[in-house]
């Protein structure tokens, strides 16, 4: 649609590599990143990232390292003789940045801001390092709305806690709404990998994103708590009706500065419980573990497939 196209306009030059929409950039001598311990002047990114296919983003520090073992492990790619995996990102003491290939894994931190500062960097980066049509994932976590511990959920809509399908951003004292929208295409293709001899379930829904674990995610367990059993679950079922399957804290900023760059993205979290059976996260560290792995195995067929048909 028009749109669309005037976005892709905006953000894409012909070869497919990201278009900045803020001329400030080019016209100064070297762009510090400083949140990723790069710059586009002590640095040759385009050298270290041209060739950059998947971004994919996830919490933790340590999910990211382990998911860039695994990819390395699933794409068959090998390190140089001699070498091993780095942190690439290790000296700026905030992120985590492995690089296996065209396969990009970085850990983003929990809640807005730090995903708003990363999100801000890693399209830079792109930038910088002409990455041509660059696919960003999240592989998070999130609490189920009606979905049991271990569900897969790829993210169709994400919603602010006021159930609008947009980020609140507040720039210069004023604010801006941003559409929160990601690739449905690339949900649905996604979806389509999952398996029926998964022993899990993956399902397409809406996602909530709120800016706080406790009180923001309507739990009982908090510091504090001033709302009843009753309207928690008021609530919570007001956001089911919505068709709202789960709730993190990331995905509207995420599609947000995607959507605003013109990068394709996903979001695609495992349910660590489900929050109309309780607020506590209590399932054994190893079962957690295994169910983290869910997302990761989803986003492993999707880069084999994509690299398959080059
Ligand atoms: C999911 O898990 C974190 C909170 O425990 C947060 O980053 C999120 O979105
Ligand atoms: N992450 C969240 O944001 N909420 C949960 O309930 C679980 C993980």
């Amino acid at each position: 649609n028009e749109y669309e196209s005037y976005i892709s306009q905006l953000t894409r030059y012909s070869d497919g590599t990201v278009k900045l929409r803020n001329s400030n950039i080019e016209l100064m001598d070297q762009d510090i990143l400083y949140h990723l311990a790069l710059g586009s002047e002590s640095h040759d990114l385009i050298e270290m990232f041209g060739d950059v296919k998947f971004v994919c983003m996830g919490g933790t520090p340590k999910r990211m390292e382990n998911f860039a073992h695994f990819i390395m492990n699933e794409i068959g790619y090998k390190l140089p003789a001699g070498t091993q995996l780095q942190d690439i990102s290790a000296y700026s003491y905030r992120y985590s940045m492995y690089k296996v290939g065209p396969v990009l894994a970085v850990s983003h931190g929990m809640g807005t801001p730090s995903v708003s500062i990363l999100m801000h960097e890693m399209i830079k980066l792109m930038y910088h390092s002409r990455c041509e049509d660059p696919v960003f994932i999240r592989i998070g976590t999130c609490g189920g709305i009606g979905i049991d511990g271990g569900t897969v959920v790829i993210t169709e809509e994400a919603y602010d806690a006021q159930l609008r399908p947009s980020h609140e951003f507040t720039i210069l004292g004023k604010t801006v709404h941003r559409p929160a929208k990601l690739d449905k295409k690339l949900a649905r293709e996604l979806k389509a990998l999952s398996g029926d001899e998964d022993p899990y379930d993956t399902i397409i829904g809406k996602t909530l994103c709120t800016n706080d674990f406790y009180e923001g995610q309507g739990r009982l367990d908090g510091a504090f708590c001033e709302f009843s059993e009753q309207d928690k679950m008021d609530y919570l079922n007001t956001l089911s009706e919505h068709g709202i399957v789960n709730i993190e804290m990331e995905s509207t900023i995420f599609a947000a500065l995607t959507h605003h760059a013109g990068i394709k993205a996903a979001v695609i979290c495992v349910a660590l419980l489900n929050r109309l059976n309780g607020d506590q996260v209590n399932s054994p560290k190893e079962v957690m573990h295994e169910w983290q792995q869910r997302p990761q195995e989803l986003v492993s067929r999707y880069i084999k497939k994509v690299l398959a048909q080059k």
